[in-house]
This record gives structure tokens, C-alpha cells and sequence, in this order.
């Protein structure tokens, strides 16, 4: 059994109805449970030119999966949800995206599946619900704490508590 978190995001359509979907696909996963499920925020977008701010919330699951299962999971739920992927490889608008923040203390490196997320200590929308869940999780790589992580953000974008948290 693996300790994960998954970081689900949306700025397209109803955002809060389509993190709560991806939330109960994931549950009705059978080698998948949830354990938590952050509160709402609602954030501006990172690095994208977009003007359609987020909800971002992280859900922390036990699974039996390995991380390439798991992904393949995540994948096949964004796709159901609606999901576009963007050809050019720049930040489109969606209706649901589902990373991998952290798998357990795995450390991957493949093309198409890095662990920890490379930018999952670079981004105030994950590291403000991490710490709500998990303070004291130490990043594998870094060696640092999410509190400790969050304290070194240099450029925190504007993160708001949205209020509610999903219902499952
Ligand atoms: N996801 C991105 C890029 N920028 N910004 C916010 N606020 N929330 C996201 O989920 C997000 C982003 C790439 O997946
Ligand atoms: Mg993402
Ligand atoms: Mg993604």
C-alpha cells in the first residue's frame, strides 16, 4: 500500500462539479481509497496566460496500484471528464487535469511520468494544500518539509480558501 497525492485542478466549466466527479472516479477505483481531500482554493493561474482562474484541491489515496498504473488511471478519468490535451504543449484551459504530486517516497524520472511533480514545490496551489494535509511530509528529492517548502516560495500567487470541501 502506497500513500500518494494527487493535485486535481479545473478552469474550465463547472470547476468545483468536476473536481468532485474526479474525485469519485478515483474512489471507485478498486485498488485505489481516499484517505483526505483538501479544502477548495481557488488560484490564479501559474504560468499560463489564461485569465480563467482555478480550483485546485489535492486528494491524498492508499493504493495497491503502482505510479504507472495510477497514471494511467488518472488519464483515463481525465479523458472521461472531457479533457483536451493541447498539442503544442503549452498550458491549454481545462476541465479537469489529475497529477501526481507524490507517490509514496518513490522518486521516478521517465518521459511521460516524473515523482515528486517537478513544479509541486514551485507552486503556492499545491503547496498551500499539502500543507493543509501533510506539514510534515518530506519531499524525497529535496529534503525538505512542505512547511519548509512553502516558506521558500519566492513568488506566492494568490491562493483563496474557496470554503467548501468535497463531499464524499
Ligand atoms: N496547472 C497548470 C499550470 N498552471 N495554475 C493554477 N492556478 N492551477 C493549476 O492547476 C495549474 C496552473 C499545469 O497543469
Ligand atoms: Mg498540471
Ligand atoms: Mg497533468
Amino acid at each position: 500500500m502506497t500513500i500518494a497525492y494527487l493535485s486535481l485542478g479545473s478552469n474550465k466549466g463547472d470547476r468545483i462539479g468536476y473536481i468532485q466527479q474526479a474525485t469519485s472516479l478515483l474512489s471507485a477505483i478498486d485498488a485505489v481509497s481516499i484517505v483526505r481531500t483538501s479544502a477548495f482554493y481557488e488560484t490564479e493561474p501559474w504560468n499560463m496566460s489564461s485569465e480563467k482562474w482555478f480550483v485546485n484541491a489535492i486528494v491524498e489515496i492508499k493504493t495497491k496500484l503502482s505510479a504507472r498504473e495510477l497514471l494511467t488511471e488518472c488519464q483515463r478519468i481525465e479523458r472521461q471528464l472531457g479533457r483536451v490535451h493541447n498539442e503544442s504543449g503549452v498550458y491549454a484551459d481545462r476541465t479537469i487535469d489529475i497529477d501526481i504530486l507524490f507517490f509514496g517516497k518513490e522518486i521516478i524520472n521517465e518521459p511521460d511520468l516524473i515523482v515528486p511533480h517537478k513544479f509541486v514545490h514551485l507552486r503556492a496551489f499545491t503547496l498551500v494544500p499539502m500543507l493543509e494535509l501533510s506539514p510534515d511530509f518530506e519531499h524525497p528529492v529535496l529534503h525538505k518539509t512542505i512547511s519548509e517548502l512553502h516558506n521558500d516560495l519566492e513568488n506566492p500567487e494568490m491562493v483563496f480558501l474557496y470554503g467548501t470541501r468535497v463531499e464524499m
